[in-house]
């Protein structure tokens, strides 16, 4: 555990200790003969797409290993020759498991048999498949209401799944579909419609080897998209201006030695990655926006007309002498003081922006986790207007995406508001009224199962209860609901918080054959740049009972709903009817089963990239935002929730934070040295953290040790899911309802 600020991991990111990471999970997982072969199938042209990110795979230098160390874990987590069979259930009663830990559950293996909860004996037994989904069928029709039932989504599955999934839903008739966007991207999508007509971002892999800057804000993808590392190392080693603003120093962001080249890996020499790295304070992001923005007028103000891209701003924009307007009257000291940076240090980026032709800017969850997270996000938008960089080749807003086809989900349908022209070509095709009112999205969904507003609650993947905000009010809301059924490949924390009825469905992994009457099967996912591919599993699958997403939810969908309309199991013998249905939904998807047999596949029209702006003014808009007053009481901190090296959100690989320094453990507290001292406490220190919600009432979290890191004043940083607990279920961002993971207000006192 490092005792120094300085942080103790001194190497560069990737490099051999990415290759040792790599072997040593292989080791521990008995993977090696499945995993290895799997390995090689990840991101290639006829293989599976890797379920570790949604970073691009690029179409013309594509090497053998088209993977990355946590890319690896992922594959091998899902490729384990552990299984957790009729004999696991029976030994271990479901009081006693949930006393393990989410690294011990998961890391007991795969998912082999169709599960329910027995209350009699607190035990999970096998059942046959046919009575499952008799009994989902069953519960389902027998509410009241179809709003009394959501329909939760992670974002791994395919599109295929995806589709089917809300089309039952829908047909069923409700919109309750909440999905892990809504705790993630939705204060991107939000911003970016409002602002550009589509709630993605718009630049392609092409672009990062035509740009003359790139900004990383909030995003740390040594960690969550190491293979995004590439594109920067290629960007920065022919001169582009990296730019990375990041309450913390990442490693990723500052040196990379890129695993799969030999000669740099012989002699050790990592590319330098960002020229200029900017520290704010935490949520102090849209004060800075603000900061560039108002050098970047005073440059124009300096030379008129040299700056500013005037034609696009006059042809493609709307309110930028409001935005202007605002932006020159906001003050230097408000900036200064709410960002936690000075004017010279904002000039300094400001002029990396202004001397750059072409600019991307890249943001995840340090944007996107605030209150005010959609105004930072469409502040954004506003720097990249003002020169024109937004349609045009090397530019553009890049939302780096979480899950690997979460952008696909949202794409076919998995939104908790029905878009009306998808809706209505849902109702043709299959002759049933689509339900208008908007669905329940996870804080509500939430909310709703706390107070029996939804009494049952399904599950296609992910872990709601440590992913959600106030872990044990989520959890209480899961105890009060009359059936849960959760599609999973690995046992998890939320399975085992039950109500009366509880059903585990194993399902089959990204990696594994998916064979169907037709023959083995492809799904298809989209990446977080709109290109869309195929992706076949070529291990075995785990167990002979699993079956896919897919079939899964057909079965649900015909034991549910009256005969008629649409044939379900035809879906399910051959997938490339479900995408000729998509198709016929979303004209975006012309020539779908042609265009994924090419290489690479295709990509998603997006409207932004060609500057066709679907937005209420036919523009693309500037937008105005006061910045925010985040003055905290004496004594508080403000602490934001990460990842650490070793995980994948609620999946936990190990305890280690290699590019941290941090070894063997998960419940630290990172803290300047001088707030440590102030409080006259220490490193190693052991702290109970209270955190203060909108509803005023503290919040804990106890036993967390002190880690000193250099990280600005007043900040803090802990690991989610541990923390997740301080989240307030109230605290969330304007306009998007994404609980504020990234601002807690705490304070720490000793135990
Ligand atoms: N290996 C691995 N890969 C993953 C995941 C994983 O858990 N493990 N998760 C996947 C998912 S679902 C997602 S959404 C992505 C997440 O990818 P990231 O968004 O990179 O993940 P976080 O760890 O939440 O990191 C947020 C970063 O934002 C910074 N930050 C926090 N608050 C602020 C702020 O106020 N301002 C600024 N400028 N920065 C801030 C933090 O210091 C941190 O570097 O990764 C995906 N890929
Ligand atoms: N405090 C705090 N909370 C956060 C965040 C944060 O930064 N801070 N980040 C948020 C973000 S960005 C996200 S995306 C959410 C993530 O929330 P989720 O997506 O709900 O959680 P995961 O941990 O990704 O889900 C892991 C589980 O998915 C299942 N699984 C894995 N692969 C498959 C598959 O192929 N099919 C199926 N059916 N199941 C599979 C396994 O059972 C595994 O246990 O968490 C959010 N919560
Ligand atoms: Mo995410």
């Amino acid at each position: 555990m490092p005792d120094d600020p300085k942080n103790p991991y001194q190497g560069p990111a990737g490099g051999w200790g990415a290759l040792a990471a790599s072997a040593e999970i292989i080791t521990r997982e008995k993977a090696i003969a499945r995993g290895s072969a799997a390995l090689l199938r990840v991101n290639q042209k006829d293989g599976f797409d890797c379920p570790g990110c949604a970073w691009p795979d690029p179409h013309d230098h594509r090497s053998a290993f088209e993977f990355c160390e946590n890319g690896v874990k992922a594959v091998v987590w899902e490729s384990t020759s552990k299984r957790v069979d009729a004999a696991f259930f029976a030994k271990h009663t479901v009081c006693e498991l949930r006393k393990k830990s989410d690294h011990w559950l998961e890391s007991q293996g795969r998912l082999v048999n169709p599960l329910a909860y027995d209350p009699k004996t607190d035990h999970f037994a096998p059942i046959p498949w046919s009575e499952a989904f008799e009994t989902i069928g069953a519960t389902l029709r027998s509410l009241d209401d179809p709003n009394q039932a959501a329909f939760y989504t992670s974002g791994r599955a395919s599109n295929e799944a995806a589709y089917l999934y809300q089309l039952f839903v829908r047909m069923f008739g409700t919109n309750n579909l909440p999905d892990c966007s809504n705790l993630c991207h939705e204060s991107s999508g939000v911003g970016l419609t409002q602002t550009i007509g589509i709630g993605k971002g718009t630049v392609s892999l092409a672009d990062f080897d035509e740009a003359d800057a790139i900004f990383v804000i909030g995003q740390n993808p040594g960690t969550n998209h190491p293979r995004m590392l590439s594109a920067l190392q290629g960007a920065a080693r022919r001169g582009a201006q990296i730019v990375a603003i990041n309450p913390l120093v990442e490693r990723g962001l500052e040196k990379f030695l890129h695993p799969q080249e030999a000669g740099a890996m012989l002699c050790n020499k990592a590319t330098p990655i960002a020229t200029a790295y900017l520290q704010p304070t935490i949520g102090g992001d849209l004060a800075l926006l603000t900061g560039i923005c108002k050098h970047i007028l005073a440059a124009e103000d300096a030379a008129p007309g040299t700056i500013l891209d005037h034609a696009f701003i006059d042809e493609h924009t709307t309110s930028f002498a409001e935005f202007a307007e605002s932006v020159r009257a906001a003050d230097w000291e408000t900036i200064e003081t709410q960002s936690g940076l000075r004017s010279s240090q904002i000039q300094e980026v400001a002029d990396i922006y202004l001397q750059a032709k072409s600019v991307i800017c890249c943001w995840a969850m340090g944007l996107t986790q605030h209150t005010h997270g959609v105004a930072t996000i469409q502040f954004v938008v506003n720097l990249l207007l003002m020169r024109g960089n937004i349609g045009r080749p090397g530019a553009g807003a890049c939302p780096v995406r979480g899950h690997s086809n979460v952008q696909g989900n949202r794409t076919v349908g998995i939104n908790h508001h029905l878009p009306p022209a998808f809706g209505e070509k849902m109702e043709k095709l299959y002759d049933f009224k689509a339900p208008t009112t908007h669905g329940y999205d996870v804080v509500e969904a939430i909310k709703a199962m706390n107070d029996g507003r939804v009494r049952v609650f399904m599950a296609l993947g992910g872990n709601l209860v440590p992913a959600s905000p106030d872990t044990e009010l989520t959890a209480a809301a899961l105890e009060k609901t009359e059936l849960a059924i959760h599609v999973a490949t690995k046992l998890n924390r939320t399975h085992l918080v039950h109500g009366k009825q509880a059903l585990i469905l194993p399902c089959l992994g990204r990696t594994e054959i998916d064979q169907q009457v037709a023959g083995p099967q492809v799904v298809t996912v989209e990446d977080s740049m709109g290109d869309v591919h195929a992706s076949e599993g070529r291990n075995a699958p785990a167990g002979e009972q699993l079956l896919s997403e897919t079939a899964i939810v057909a079965n649900i969908a015909a034991a549910t709903l009256p005969p008629g309309k649409p044939d379900w199991r035809g879906f399910v013998a051959d997938y490339a009817t479900i995408r000729d249905h998509i198709e016929k939904v979303l004209p975006i998807f012309k020539d779908y089963n042609a265009r994924i047999a090419e290489p690479g596949g295709f990509s998603l029209k997006n409207t932004a990239r060609d500057r066709e702006w679907i937005t209420g003014t036919g523009k693309a808009n500037f937008t105005v935002a006061a910045i925010p007053d985040l003055t905290l009481p004496p004594g508080r901190l403000r602490l934001m929730t990460i990842r650490s090296h070793d995980q994948y959100n609620t999946t936990i690989y190990g305890n280690d934070d290699r590019y941290r320094g941090i070894k063997g453990q998960r419940t630290v507290i990172l803290l300047n040295v001088a707030d440590i001292a102030n409080r006259e406490m220490a490193a190693s220190d052991a702290v109970t953290i209270t955190s203060f919600g909108p509803d005023g009432r503290g919040r804990q979290v106890t036993g967390f040790t002190i880690v000193p890191y250099d990280i600005p004043e007043g900040c803090a940083a802990a690991y989610f899911p541990e923390a997740n607990p301080l989240v307030a279920i109230d605290s969330v961002a304007a306009g998007s309802n994404t609980p504020v993971s990234k601002l807690i207000e705490i304070e720490i006192s000793r135990g």
